[in-house]
């Protein structure tokens, strides 16, 4: 069987293990690591520290969707972003950025950036176009409703997994239909965005309904809120509670997990591969990004 690739601008990337994805956030007011690296060479530094810690993937981003977080303007979000990713296209690996505006997906794309991370999966008016006019940039799409000062509000499910599952199976039809191949696409069902506690754990409990779509799904439970809810802690001490979370998903099928704690993520996973190879459950070689 040929192993699953997500084809991204200037690599493929092998998914027959899983890949981490570290986060950087170049804002002033995300809800874990705000202001830590918004002066880009701190950003760029620690792109480089996350590669050292064993990244497969960066994710860039210049606008926080914590709740109540004010929303920058393109030029202001272009500002964060551009010159971090100017300085991560040199290092080597796939490089996405976490955006929803189309003027940013566009300099961003130009500038060499691999991906586009949509939490609005690309529902803005001239984003499908933004994605599908470059002939390879991969895309992840996400669930969420409304936005995020208010999505709070709009947490109410019959069943959340079925509706994630449906949405991003109609966004990923809708961007299939305007010229982006499917093997450019991966899903993602947006932990804590528009979801109670008991919502993102039945996403998590029953995510190989997810897999249904027959797309790779990335996952996002890094020092999330809800591991707050379980552990009684602040976002920065919710490490093992985020590793734990993030071994969930990967045993559950997820085959990229998005993360600031790259070093612990990928010790674990080095022990979760090394079992999953012995009863055939979870990847079968070690797998490599090409270019
Ligand atoms: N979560 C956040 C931001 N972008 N993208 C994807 N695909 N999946 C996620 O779960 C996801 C995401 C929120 O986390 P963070 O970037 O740490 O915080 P903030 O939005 O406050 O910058």
């Amino acid at each position: 069987m040929t192993p699953p690739v997500w084809r991204t601008a200037r690599f493929d990337v092998d998914l027959s293990r899983p890949r981490v994805m570290g986060i950087v956030n170049t804002t002033p007011d995300s809800f874990s690591d705000g202001g830590l690296f918004a002066d880009p060479a701190d950003a760029c530094a620690h792109c480089e520290r996350l590669l050292r810690d064993g990244a497969d993937l960066l994710d860039i981003g210049g606008e926080s969707t914590r709740p109540g977080a004010a929303s920058p303007t393109a030029t202001e979000e272009l500002a964060r972003v551009l010159p971090v990713v100017r300085h991560a296209v040199t290092l080597g690996v796939p490089v996405s950025v976490d955006t929803s505006r189309p003027e940013v997906m566009r300099a961003v794309l130009d500038a060499g950036a691999d991906i586009v991370n949509d939490v609005r999966a690309l529902q803005r008016p001239g984003a499908v176009d933004a994605v599908a006019m470059h002939p390879r940039a991969g895309v992840c799409l996400m669930h969420m409703r409304g936005e995020p000062g208010s999505m709070q509000q709009q947490a109410h499910y019959v069943d959340v997994v079925a509706e994630v599952a449906e949405f991003l199976g109609a966004r990923a039809r809708a961007v299939v239909a305007a010229g982006i191949g499917r093997e450019r696409i991966v899903l993602d069902p947006g932990i804590g965005f528009a979801k109670s506690a008991e919502h993102n754990l039945a996403l998590l409990a029953r995510q190989r309904e997810l897999l249904a779509a027959g797309l790779p799904l990335l996952v996002g439970w890094s020092r999330k809120s809800t591991l707050g809810v379980l552990t009684g802690r602040d976002p920065g001490q919710r490490v093992a509670a985020s590793v734990a979370a993030a071994l969930l998903a990967v045993e559950r099928g997820a085959s990229v997990v998005r993360v600031h704690d790259v070093a612990p993520t990928v010790d674990a996973l080095k022990v979760w591969l090394s079992v999953a190879a012995l009863d055939g459950a979870g990847a079968s070689s070690a797998g490599t990004i090409a270019a």
